[in-house]
């Protein structure tokens, strides 16, 4: 098992959730490619989407159900502050997983995260596990609690 999937199974066994993390045949990058390998709906991946504050120079995280996309002016309007994507780089160095395998959690630092509410109307989404093949089952409460999330809407 890949140092990245530990991190996000030792995140989920500390939390107390016992989730099978599933790897997949198929890539798993896009949310597309990942509702297809799990038969659920588009909204139901959670995607994970790095910013970059202009200002302070943090990494933020949007939590995105899959079909939405974040809305530039309304994201930055929750942070404070001009915000701007993250590149591969600063990916990387805040949260140990590369673009298309991103997790919600187990990152090497904390993150301040926001939680795109659409995700909250199912019982169950599925995030990216760490790498690009694998993902892992969550109750959108649970993604919540585990990431200190807020829930607000930043999506167009
Ligand atoms: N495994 C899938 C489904 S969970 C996944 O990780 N999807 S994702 O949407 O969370 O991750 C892909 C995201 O990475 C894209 O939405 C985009 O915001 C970001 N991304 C893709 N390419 C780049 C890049 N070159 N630089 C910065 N961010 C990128």
């Amino acid at each position: 098992m890949s140092k990245s999937v530990k991190r996000v199974r030792a995140a989920l066994e500390a939390a107390g959730l016992d989730v099978e993390i599933v790897r997949t045949p198929d890539q798993t990058r896009t949310a597309q490619q990942a509702a297809d390998a799990v038969g659920c709906e588009i909204d139901q991946i959670v995607k994970s989407i790095i910013f970059r504050g202009e200002t302070s120079g943090a990494a933020i995280l949007f939590l995105t159900a899959g079909g939405n996309r974040v809305d530039d002016a309304k994201a930055a309007a929750l942070t404070g502050e001009p915000l701007g994507r993250a590149d591969a780089a600063l990916v990387r160095a805040q949260t140990g997983f590369a673009i298309g395998g991103v997790a919600p959690i187990g990152h090497l630092s904390p993150i301040r995260a926001f939680l795109d509410p659409r995700l909250t109307a199912f019982e169950t989404v599925w995030a990216a596990g760490g790498t690009p093949h694998h993902v892992f089952p969550i109750a959108p409460r649970d993604l919540e609690r585990l990431t200190g999330a807020r829930v607000a809407g930043f999506t167009e």
